[in-house]
C-alpha cells in the first residue's frame, strides 16, 4: 500500500498507482480514487460511485499517455489535423477506453476481486449525445482512427450542455425529453479555465489608419468567452492519445463589474444568459436548415475559438503565422464550421495585420471540406440580413472573397453570367442568402464526398460549376467505422472468434486480415462456432428487449433490423408496407409457410418533422396489432426500440441477421449503419445508394440482397411524370396494404390518423416508395428462402465479415492522410 501515499504525477516513472496496468495496481488505484476523489469507501459505494472511480482510474492512465503524446508531437513539429465538427457522437467512454488501453480483461478480474458488478458499472455511464446521427458518429470514429494511426490531431467542437434529446415512446408517439448528460459529472473531461477566447457578436465596423494602411475595427455589442474542455482520445494498442477540445460559452468576467458600475443589473444578467445560451443545446434537426440565429452563433462561436487556439499554438511554436498552413490542416465536417474560412481571414488581417493576398494564400491552403448531403433542403444558407446583423465584419469579408472569386470566374468563363450567378457565394434569388457550401468550396484546397457514388453526384450536381473550374480539387473518401467500438466493444464474442481464426488480434488494426476467414466459409466446424456466437447474441438481445422494452421475441426467428434517423428518404415506411403485406398474406392463408421474422426499428425523428413522427406512430401501431394477433404472432413480431443511441445500438449489431438499407437511390450520401451491421455478419437488403454500392462490390453480389430502381431510373420516372396512384391500381397487395392503414385497423378505427401518410404516398410519394415496393417484396421473398438454408446463410454471413476490411475508419483516415492532409504518423513512446 505504500504506493498509495505517493502524490500522483505523470512525470515519475515509478508512480504506478496512476499509470500501472496490473490487476493489483488497478485495484489500488480504484480504491484510492473512490476515497480521494469521491469521498467514499467500498462498502457504501453506489454503482454510480463505482463507475466514477473506475472512470478516473482509466483516465489517469490515459493522461499519462496524453502528456507524453503532446510532448512527442511538440518536438516533432509535425503537421496537425484539426477536425472541425459541430457534432461528436462519442458513445460511452469507459468500455472503449478499457479496450484501447488493453485492460478490459484484467479490469474485469480486478472488479471481481473487489466484489464489483462490472457490467452494472459499465451500464452506469450516460453517453455524451453530442450529435444527431451519421455525421456526428463519423467524427467520433475518425477521432478513434486518428489516434490509433498515431496522427497528430485535434477534434474541435461545442460542449453542448444538452445533447440530442432522449426519446420516450408514449402511446406509440415519440416524446422528447431533455438530455442532462452532465448532471452527475463528466469524469472524462478536463476543464481548462485558463484557455479561453473572446468571440464577438453584433455591433458595427469602422475603418482607421494604421501605418499608412486602412484597417478595419469591429466594435461588437456582445462579447462571449469560449472556455476549453479537453477529453483525451486514446488509440488502440498504441501510446498516442489525441485531444478533443470542446468549447463552452460564458459571459466574460468583466461583465459583473460592468453591471455594478452602471447599475444595469438586469441588463447584465440578460447578457450573461444570452452568452451562455450559445452552447446550451444541440439542434436536433437532421435535415432542413431553419435559419436559426442561435445556430449561426454556435457555428461562429466554435469556429472562432478553434482558430484562435490554433493561432496561439502556432505563435507559441514558431513566433509567426507565415507557415500556419504547414502546421495545420483544418477539415470542415460539412458546412457547419464553414464560417471558419472568413474568420481565419479576419484574424489574419484585422488581428494580426496581414495583407489580403498572403492571408488568402494561407487560408486557401489550410482548409479542406467534406460534403455529407445532396438533399437541397439541407444545404445551409443564411440570409445576408441575419449574417450582417450578427457578424458585420464577417459579412464584409465574405463579400470581398466573393468579389475576388467572381472576377476569376469571369476571366475563365467570359460572358457566362448565368454561371456567375450560380457560383456566387450570394444567392440573389431567394431573399439574398449566403451559400455556405460555396464559401467552404472556394476557401478549400480539397473537397470530398463520403462514398464513390456520392462524390460523383457532388461533382455532377450541387458543385458541378466548381468541378468545371477546379477538377483537381475534388476527391472521394468513402466513410468507415471503427472496429474498436463496433466489433470489440459491441460484439466481444465475434472479436474473440476473429482473433482465434487470425491467430492474433492484428485484424483490429488491419481489417483486411479478415480475408483469411474466407476458406472457413465452408468449414462445418466453423459454421458451428458461428451459429453458437450468433444465437448467444440474439438471446442477449431478446433478454434486453424483454427487460427494457417489455416485448418477447424469439431468438430463433430472423432478426430484421432498421435503425437510423427516421426520415422519408430512408423509407422506414417501405419496410412497414412489407410487414403489412406479410400480415395480410398470413391472415388470408394461415398455414402459409413463411420464415418467422422479428422486425426491429429504432431511431429519432426531428421534433418538428411531423411525417417522421407519424411514421414512428405507424410502426408502433402496426406492432401493437400484429404482436397481439395469435394467428400470426408466432411468425411475425414488430418492435420499436426507444431511444436509439450509441449505447443501445451496441446491443443490436451482434444480433441482427438482416440489415435494412433501403433509402431512395441517390439520397443517402453514404450510410455507416450499413457498415456496422455487415461487419458483424448481418446480410444487407439494400438499394444502389451511398456506400451500399461499395459494400456489395466488396462482399460479392451473391452475398447481398440488392433491389430497387437506380438513381437514373428514378430520375427518368420522375421526369416522365410519376403517378404513384397508378402503381397501386396494378399491384393488388400494395393497394390492400395502404387500404388497411387507411381503414383504421391500426388506429383503433380512427381513419384520419394516418391519412396524411397514405395520401402522401398515393399522390406525391417524393421518395418513390411505391415505385420500389414490388422489387422490395420480391427480394424479401428471396431473403426468406435463403434463411431456410442455414448453411448457405452462414456462408454469406462469414464472407460479409471477411470482406468488410475496406470499411474500417482506419482505411478512411489513411485515405485522408495520403490524398488530402499529407500527414504522417508520429508514434508516441511511453
Ligand atoms: C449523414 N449526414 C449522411 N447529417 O446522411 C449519411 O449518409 C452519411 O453516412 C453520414 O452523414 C456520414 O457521412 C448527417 O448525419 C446530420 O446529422 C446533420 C446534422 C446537423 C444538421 C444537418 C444534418
Amino acid at each position: 500500500m505504500s504506493d498509495m501515499n505517493r502524490p500522483g504525477s505523470a512525470v515519475g516513472e515509478s508512480d504506478h498507482i496512476r499509470t500501472g496496468l496490473s490487476k493489483e495496481q488497478l485495484k489500488q488505484a480504484y480504491i484510492d480514487n473512490l476515497f480521494y476523489l469521491l469521498g467514499r469507501f467500498l462498502e457504501v459505494a453506489t454503482p454510480h460511485d463505482s463507475y466514477m472511480a473506475a472512470a478516473y482510474t482509466v483516465r489517469d492512465r490515459m493522461l499519462d499517455r496524453w502528456i507524453k503524446t503532446a510532448r512527442t508531437y511538440k518536438a516533432s513539429q509535425a503537421r496537425t489535423v484539426c477536425y472541425l465538427s459541430a457534432e461528436f457522437l462519442l458513445g460511452p467512454h469507459l468500455a472503449k477506453n478499457l479496450i484501447n488501453l488493453g485492460i478490459m480483461e484484467v479490469s474485469r478480474e480486478a472488479g471481481a476481486e473487489l466484489g464489483l458488478d462490472f457490467e452494472a458499472i459499465l451500464e452506469q455511464e450516460e453517453e455524451p449525445g453530442l450529435g444527431n446521427g451519421g455525421l456526428g458518429r463519423l467524427a467520433a470514429c475518425y477521432l478513434d482512427s486518428l489516434a490509433t494511426l498515431q496522427i497528430p490531431a485535434i477534434g474541435y467542437g461545442i460542449r453542448y450542455e444538452f445533447g440530442i434529446f432522449d426519446q420516450l415512446i408514449e402511446d406509440g408517439w415519440q416524446v422528447e425529453k431533455s438530455d442532462v448528460w452532465l448532471r452527475d459529472g463528466n469524469p472524462w473531461e478536463l476543464p481548462r479555465p485558463k484557455l479561453r477566447f473572446p468571440v464577438r457578436f453584433g455591433g458595427h465596423t469602422e475603418t482607421f489608419q494604421d501605418d499608412g494602411r486602412v484597417r478595419v475595427r469591429w466594435i461588437p455589442d456582445l462579447v462571449v468567452e469560449g472556455r476549453a474542455y479537453d477529453t483525451p482520445i486514446l488509440g488502440y494498442g498504441v501510446s498516442n492519445a489525441n485531444l478533443l477540445r470542446l468549447w463552452s460559452a460564458h459571459a466574460p468576467e468583466s461583465f459583473d463589474f460592468q453591471a455594478f458600475n452602471t447599475g444595469d443589473y438586469y441588463g447584465a444578467v440578460h447578457a450573461k444568459v444570452e452568452a451562455e445560451t450559445i452552447s446550451k443545446v444541440l439542434y436536433p434537426n437532421d435535415e432542413p436548415q431553419a435559419g436559426k440565429e442561435l445556430r449561426l452563433k454556435q457555428q461562429y462561436f466554435f469556429a472562432s475559438c478553434s482558430l484562435q487556439d490554433m493561432i496561439r499554438l502556432q505563435l507559441g511554436a514558431a513566433g509567426t503565422l507565415e507557415g500556419f498552413h504547414e502546421k495545420f490542416v483544418v477539415q470542415l465536417n460539412d458546412t457547419h464550421p464553414a464560417i471558419a474560412v472568413a474568420e481565419l481571414m479576419r484574424l489574419l488581417i484585422d488581428e494580426h495585420r496581414m495583407d489580403w493576398e498572403p492571408a488568402w494564400e494561407i487560408t486557401r491552403r489550410t482548409f479542406a471540406f467534406t460534403n455529407h448531403t445532396l438533399l437541397p433542403e439541407a444545404l445551409e444558407t443564411w440570409t445576408v440580413a441575419l449574417f450582417g446583423r450578427l457578424l458585420p465584419r464577417l459579412l464584409e469579408i465574405v463579400y470581398e472573397i466573393n468579389r475576388r472569386f467572381l472576377d476569376k470566374v469571369r476571366m475563365h468563363f467570359l460572358g457566362d453570367e448565368a454561371r456567375i450567378a450560380r457560383m456566387s457565394l450570394i444567392d440573389e434569388g431567394h431573399g439574398r442568402r449566403i451559400r455556405m457550401a460555396h464559401l467552404a468550396t472556394v476557401g478549400s484546397f480539397a473537397i470530398n464526398g463520403v462514398a464513390e457514388m456520392h462524390s460523383e453526384l457532388v461533382k455532377s450536381t450541387i458543385l458541378k460549376d466548381f468541378h468545371d473550374l477546379w477538377p483537381e480539387r475534388f476527391h472521394n473518401v468513402t466513410n468507415g467505422v471503427t472496429p474498436r467500438r463496433f466489433i470489440i466493444v459491441s460484439n466481444p464474442r465475434l472479436a474473440r472468434l476473429l482473433t482465434e481464426c487470425c491467430g492474433d488480434d492484428g485484424w483490429v488494426r488491419d481489417m483486411d486480415r479478415l480475408r483469411s476467414l474466407e476458406p472457413l466459409a465452408d468449414d462445418v466446424g466453423f459454421h458451428e462456432d458461428w451459429r453458437r456466437m450468433k444465437t448467444a447474441a440474439k438471446r442477449d438481445l431478446a433478454d434486453w428487449l424483454r427487460r427494457r422494452v417489455g416485448v418477447n421475441v424469439d431468438p430463433e426467428t430472423l432478426f430484421d433490423v432498421q435503425v437510423k434517423r427516421i426520415h422519408e428518404y430512408k423509407r422506414q415506411h417501405l419496410n412497414v408496407l412489407h410487414i403489412i403485406t406479410l400480415y395480410e398474406r398470413l391472415k388470408a392463408e394461415p398455414n402459409r409457410d413463411v420464415a418467422p421474422r422479428t422486425f426491429v426499428f429504432g431511431g429519432k425523428a426531428a421534433p418538428g418533422y411531423l411525417m417522421a413522427k407519424l411514421i414512428i406512430k405507424l410502426i408502433n401501431s402496426v406492432a401493437e396489432v400484429i404482436n397481439q394477433d395469435p394467428q400470426v404472432n408466432d411468425r411475425l413480431r414488430v418492435v420499436f426500440m426507444p431511444d436509439f443511441n450509441v449505447k443501445n445500438a451496441q446491443h443490436l449489431y451482434p444480433a441482427a441477421d438482416l440489415s435494412e438499407q433501403i433509402s431512395m437511390a441517390g439520397k443517402e450520401a453514404s450510410g455507416t449503419g450499413n457498415m456496422k451491421f455487415a461487419m458483424n455478419g448481418a446480410l444487407t437488403i439494400g438499394t444502389l445508394d451511398g456506400a451500399n454500392v461499395e459494400i456489395r462490390e466488396e462482399v460479392g453480389d451473391e452475398n447481398f440482397f440488392l433491389f430497387g430502381h437506380t438513381a437514373e431510373q428514378l430520375q427518368r420516372l420522375q421526369a416522365e411524370g410519376y403517378r404513384p396512384w397508378e402503381i397501386c391500381n396494378d399491384r393488388f397487395e400494395l393497394r390492400s396494404a395502404l387500404d388497411l392503414i387507411a381503414s383504421g385497423l391500426f388506429s383503433h378505427g380512427d381513419k384520419e390518423l394516418f391519412r396524411p401518410l397514405v395520401e402522401n404516398l398515393l399522390y406525391q410519394d417524393p421518395f418513390m416508395v411505391l415505385a420500389d415496393y414490388e422489387l422490395y417484396l420480391d427480394r424479401q421473398t428471396e431473403v426468406s428462402h435463403a434463411w431456410r438454408d442455414p448453411k448457405h446463410w452462414n456462408r454469406m454471413s462469414i464472407l460479409n465479415v471477411a470482406r468488410m476490411g475496406k470499411f474500417s475508419s482506419d482505411r478512411s483516415i489513411r485515405d485522408y492522410c495520403e490524398r488530402i492532409w499529407r500527414v504522417r504518423p508520429v508514434p508516441a513512446e511511453l
